[in-house]
């Protein structure tokens, strides 16, 4: 990975707030979609799209690239506004999210869109393809690194558990599972419904290397992931907390916007905010 520069840094801030804008246009226009989580990991998919990954958008089935899950296929708003604000297709082709013919299904399927590895919406599998893909990747002699992205509440499907135990049987240092810890679910609290705490341990004695970080500092993300690639002879996770809904003031910490999108009187407001985010990142330049 290349060092990120204060000047790079500024531009992945910037960029974060096109894909939170592409993921408020696309949510207006689909009238349907998940809000919270996708804002939340706007930062976190604006660094692997834009430093962490090695791939390439104008090739998107490239053999070396770097594969990227996402487990928690309702966040896919998320990963499309990413990967159209990073080349792989228009950014106008947001505005189909969810429609009939679309290749921008609300949750990802494999088959429509290159790149997407896997087909996901049931939670808790993302890990255990991963952990095939990590495997294979090893078998091969090949140097492409897995990353997952995973829920919270995609901890309590036990299928994950499972997963947790294989990556660390075969030593999968070419793992690495990111997690939105953003601290709600459908009806909630994650701590309240099922709690997950402390998460921290409970990987540690699934014989994971554990990383804790903000997970709306990007350069703090960044140099996260280097530490985790640092690792030898065992997976690693980044537990990243976050703020459900973050960049849209009246949806931050507000469990209720986890799967429902904004009206056209909330999406102006939003996007009247992201505006502002832009100008104040431009004034610092
Ligand atoms: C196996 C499975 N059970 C139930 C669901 C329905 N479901 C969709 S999202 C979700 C949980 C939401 O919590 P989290 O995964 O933490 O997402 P967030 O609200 O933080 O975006 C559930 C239960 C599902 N998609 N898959
Ligand atoms: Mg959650």
């Amino acid at each position: 990975m290349q060092t990120l520069t204060p000047q790079r840094l500024r531009e992945l801030d910037f960029k974060a707030t096109d894909v939170r804008e592409g993921i408020i246009r696309a949510l207006l226009a689909a009238g349907s979609g998940h809000s919270a989580g996708s804002l939340d990991m706007a930062d976190i998919f604006t660094a692997l799209y834009g430093h962490v990954m090695r791939h390439r958008p104008e090739e998107p089935n490239w053999p070396q690239r770097d594969r990227l899950l996402l487990s928690c296929g309702h966040i896919a708003p998320v990963r499309y506004s990413a990967m159209a604000n990073f080349g792989y297709f228009p950014v106008d082709e947001l505005l189909t999210l969810r429609k009939f013919g679309t290749r921008l299904q609300g949750h990802p399927e494999r088959v429509s869109l290159p790149s997407v590895e896997t087909t996901s919406g049931p939670l808790g599998e993302g890990l255990a393809q991963g952990v095939g893909m990590a495997q294979a990747a090893k078998m091969d002699g090949a140097d492409f690194r897995v990353y997952v992205v995973t829920s919270d509440a995609e901890h309590q499907c036990g299928l994950h558990w499972e997963a947790m135990m294989t990556a660390a049987k075969f030593k999968l240092d070419n793992l690495l599972c990111i997690i939105d810890r953003n601290f709600i679910q459908i009806d909630g609290s994650t701590e309240e419904i099922m709690p997950l705490e402390p998460l921290a341990d409970k990987y540690r004695a699934f014989n994971w290397e554990v990383f804790e970080c903000d997970g709306h500092d990007i350069a703090a993300f960044v140099a996260t992931v280097e530490r985790a690639q640092a690792v030898k002879g065992k997976p690693q996770v980044i537990i990243a907390k976050t703020i459900p809904g973050k960049g849209v003031s009246y949806m931050e910490g507000d469990y209720t916007w986890h799967g429902k999108p904004p009206n056209a009187e909330q999406a102006k407001t939003a996007l009247a905010e992201l505006a502002a985010t832009r100008e104040r990142i431009l004034a610092h330049v």
